[in-house]
């Protein structure tokens, strides 16, 4: 009994250090994760260094299977503009599913962000969890 759990902590062990961008895996794993869970308790604020885009009109980019910036500030109600350049679809999901944008391949995707109140929204991409980033309304 002992050694099983100790041979299954060793497999995700294993698992969290080989297993990222493998979209084989991460196809089945579906949802957007408890936003509390992706949060230490005391550090629900966001990233330091998040690029302010209150002013203008917001961009996020989705390169590389990474989203750039990877923490973008906007104007509540705003509008944000999603460019994937990347040959593979990816998604803009937020934690909790108030949004969750398929883009294709090459695709560019205009998002109403009115459902979302002032606040921090982590997001990801529905296919490949390791694609992360922070959404900061208000
Ligand atoms: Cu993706």
């Amino acid at each position: 009994m002992r050694s099983t759990l100790v041979t299954v902590l060793i497999v995700l062990a294993l698992v969290g250090c080989t297993g990222r961008y493998k979209p084989s895996e991460a196809a089945g794993a579906g949802g957007a994760g408890d936003p509390a869970a992706e949060s230490p308790a005391g550090q629900t604020g966001p990233p330091a260094d998040c690029a302010d885009a209150t002013g203008g009109s917001p961009t996020l980019t989705i390169s590389d299977f990474a989203f750039d910036p990877t923490c973008l500030r906007v104007s509540a109600g705003s509008r944000l503009t999603i460019r994937n350049e990347d040959a593979s679809a990816h998604s803009f999901t937020v934690s909790g599913g108030a949004i969750d944008e398929t883009l294709e391949s090459g695709s560019t995707d205009e998002i109403r962000l009115d459902a979302l109140e002032p606040g921090t929204y982590p997001f990801n991409c529905r296919f490949h969890p390791p694609m992360t980033g922070t959404l900061v309304v208000g």
